[in-house]
């Protein structure tokens, strides 16, 4: 998305190609990963109806087809997104490709990573420039500078970082744009690669930046702005023209102005997209008109971000309490939306305990619980406050899937065993939506009833039984323990003991009786 807009900003002044090395590649399993204390929970070959991944894999192309599509095409310059900063290095591999093609070629780094360590990421020899903030306007400048030889002025673009000839560094501020009504030629990309189900899709930005200030988010400084109605307009002509049958919005704050977002959905009412939001949804300025609007307009599944139930972890991570949110839910568990909910596990100054009445909470509701496993956001303030280790060695690690300990009161196998907990919840209401017979919690087991289902059956009653996790290794044909908390296991279970479990599609509930 972020090349998108940029190679439409530049297409007048020069020849552009996107190419995403992500889409339509085969995964990679890998053996040999940088991550070795998760090798416990990588599980190859086993079954449970709890799953989670099994292996390390790599996504997307690998180095020899990235280097034979740079090498054929012969370009000038290689711009590579860098968004992630646990996937740093990556990126890092594009350029050091581009440079091995051939050194004379220019390359330019962008995106959340370089714009948050620009003086680190400047330290690799075979990134030359580096765009910090929003890119469009730095891009188009710095190349109309490198088409006139004017290298000397590129320190007048606002921005744009790189090292000088002494060796000492130019870095700039973050870029924001003053106008973000640029639409994305859609063109550049190859629609077959983006479809989701059957439907051809596309990410779409109404609005961009974000008023608020989450310890935990690592997104960049720049302002809430909001794109023109007219440009919004005309974007969604385009999509139509192009077929596209589903938009996922990925504004930061997409529902922050309801005046704005209702006029955005009228644009969309009866064209027959499917809409979703699956960066999340901000509930605090909703209301049941703009949700009926939202339905009309063609949003099935909403996504929200809770983070935990309880109003004191909530403020010290200096976000909004979810009093509107909290009102609404009634109208949302009757509506016909699917709603999913996200919660984090680990949180600095956050307690087992706490995640434990989330879940409770979120299982008692007619919503499927999303849980988030805590990473600290390069950028964010609490990665400010906790991170002090060797940089290169622990940056790697801040994604969710490391499981990385930050709360001393989180071990990976405590969050883990909540993953582990929270799947077991959705498998219940799963089963809840299909037997609305089911009254009590011990009686789920019985229907798992078929040879095929045994495992299953067996994982499940020694769960509820023995307040153990357990998996089917399918090549030993037997039965392992998880790696887990059990002390977790039993605090939940004691914890939900005559609880409540509501299905995600339908409100028939379940007694947990365990
Ligand atoms: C959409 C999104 C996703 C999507 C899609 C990402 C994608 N591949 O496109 C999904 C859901 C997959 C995702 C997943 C993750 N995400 Co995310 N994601 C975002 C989000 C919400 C919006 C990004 C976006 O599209 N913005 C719109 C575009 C137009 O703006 P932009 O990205 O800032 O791009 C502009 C500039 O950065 C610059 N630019 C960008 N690239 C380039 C390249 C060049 C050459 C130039 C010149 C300029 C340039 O110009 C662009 C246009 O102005 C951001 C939060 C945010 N608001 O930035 C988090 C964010 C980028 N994600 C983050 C993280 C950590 C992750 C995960 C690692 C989380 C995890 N699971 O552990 C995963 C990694 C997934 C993966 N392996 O690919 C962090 C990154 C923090 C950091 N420093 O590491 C952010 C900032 C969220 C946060 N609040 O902390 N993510």
């Amino acid at each position: 998305m972020q090349l998108l807009y940029l190679a439409t900003k530049i297409k007048d002044i020069c020849d552009v190609s996107v190419i995403d090395f992500r889409r339509n590649k085969k995964t990679k399993a890998i053996s040999e990963h940088p991550f070795p204390e998760l090798d416990k929970y990588y599980r190859d070959g086993i079954s449970t109806p709890f799953s989670m991944f099994n292996k390390y894999y790599r996504f997307g192309a690998d180095s020899e087809e990235i280097k034979k599509v740079i090498s054929d095409s012969n370009p000038d310059i290689v711009a590579v997104s860098s968004l992630f900063t646990t996937y740093a290095a990556e990126a890092q591999e594009i350029a050091a490709i581009a440079k091995e093609v051939n050194r004379e070629i220019i390359t330019v780094m962008g995106g959340t990573h370089p714009t948050v360590f620009p003086e680190f990421v400047l330290n690799n020899p075979d990134i030359d420039y580096i765009i910090r903030g929003e890119g469009e306007t730095p891009f188009f400048r710095l190349i109309h500078f490198l088409q006139k030889g004017r290298e000397d002025r590129i320190d007048e673009i606002p921005g744009v970082c790189f090292k000088k000839s002494d060796d000492t560094k130019c870095i700039s501020s973050i870029n924001v744009e003053d106008n973000i009504d640029l639409i994305p030629d859609r063109r550049f990309l190859q629609a077959e690669n983006y479809m989701i189900g059957r439907k051809n899709y596309t990410f779409f930005l109404t609005s961009r930046g974000c008023p608020f200030h989450c310890s935990f988010c690592g997104k960049p400084p720049v302002p809430y702005r909001r794109r023109s109605i007219a440009s919004i307009e005309k974007e969604v002509e385009e999509c139509i023209n192009m077929n596209i049958q589903a938009i996922d919005f990925e504004d930061d704050m997409l529902t922050y102005n309801t005046t704005f977002f209702s006029q955005v959905l009228d644009l969309l009412r009866g064209k027959g997209i499917t809409l979703s939001a699956m960066n999340g949804i901000y509930a605090e300025t909703l209301d049941e008109e703009t949700l009926n609007r939202m339905y009309d307009a063609g949003f099935r599944r909403l996504n929200f971000s809770l983070v935990d139930i309880s109003s004191s972890v909530i403020s010290r991570q200096k976000r909004h309490l979810p009093a509107n949110f909290m009102k609404l839910l009634p109208y949302l568990e009757s509506s016909p939306f699917l709603v999913e909910i996200h919660f984090i596990i680990g949180l600095p100054e956050q307690e087992p305990e706490d995640v434990i009445d989330t879940l409770i909470f979120l299982m008692g509701k007619r919503l499927l619980p999303g849980p988030s496993i805590f990473y600290l956001a390069p950028g964010s303030p609490l990665f400010d406050v906790y991170f002090s280790e060797d940089r290169e060695k622990h940056l790697k690690s801040m994604r969710s899937s490391c499981m990385t300990e930050v709360n001393p009161l989180f071990l990976k196998d405590t969050i883990y065993t909540f993953m582990q907990l929270t799947r077991f919840i959705n498998f219940v209401k799963h089963c809840l939506d299909k037997e609305p017979s089911l009254k009590k919690l011990s009686e789920l087991p019985a229907l798992l009833n078929t040879d095929k289902e045994y495992p299953d059956r067996h994982i499940f009653n020694t769960l509820l039984l023995e307040k153990r996790l357990i998996h089917y290794d399918m090549r030993k044909k037997w039965f392992a323990d998880e790696s887990q908390d059990k002390e977790l296991i039993s605090a939940f279970f004691k914890k939900a003991h005559s609880a409540k479990i509501t299905g995600f599609k339908t409100m028939n509930s379940l007694i947990v009786d365990i």
